[in-house]
């Protein structure tokens, strides 16, 4: 299990005492820059392209399939057409079923990583991603009943 992933279920598990404290814990810069197997926070002064997607209420991304060149930074640009919350979460498909599977688990976990970015009804969010690892990777949106409903999609990252 991923390491982010864990501390998130220590912090479900003990919200009582989260609640307590008056500060919201932040993680530290070395963990927001953390590399993942598929890819690590982006600088704007890097960005080489930038794609739109957006997420519907239909419970599915347009597009859903994106094709990235290893080494390219992008500005993933996430625009929300629904009614309800959205997320956008990229990972390996190891990653984010386990991920899915803490959600259901504790529906309300509060969780944010440089790599998903939630978007209200009406909204858009972007998040700047260096895919410096060539491979198949996957998107989702994470929240309870969303990515069992099948709202997920592929990134496939080529030398
Ligand atoms: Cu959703």
């Amino acid at each position: 299990m991923h390491k982010s992933l864990i501390l998130l279920l220590l912090l479900a598990s003990s919200v009582q005492q989260v609640l307590a404290h008056s500060e919201t814990p932040q993680p530290a810069a070395s963990v927001l820059k953390e590399q993942t197997a598929w890819g690590i926070a982006g600088e704007s002064g890097q960005v080489t392209r930038s794609i739109a997607l957006r997420m519907s209420d239909a419970m599915r991304f347009t597009p859903d399939q994106l094709q990235i060149k290893r080494g390219e930074t992008v500005r993933l640009i996430v625009h929300n057409d629904g009614r309800m919350l959205h997320e956008f979460v990229l990972g390996t498909e190891k990653a984010l079923n386990e991920h899915a599977a803490l959600m259901l688990r504790f529906p309300g976990m509060q969780h944010d990583e440089p790599y998903m970015t939630h978007v209200a009804p009406g909204q858009s969010s972007e998040i700047l991603w260096t895919f410096n690892n060539a491979g198949e990777f996957d998107f989702a949106c994470l929240i309870a009943g969303h990515y069992q409903a099948g709202m997920r999609g592929k990134v496939r990252v080529t030398n």
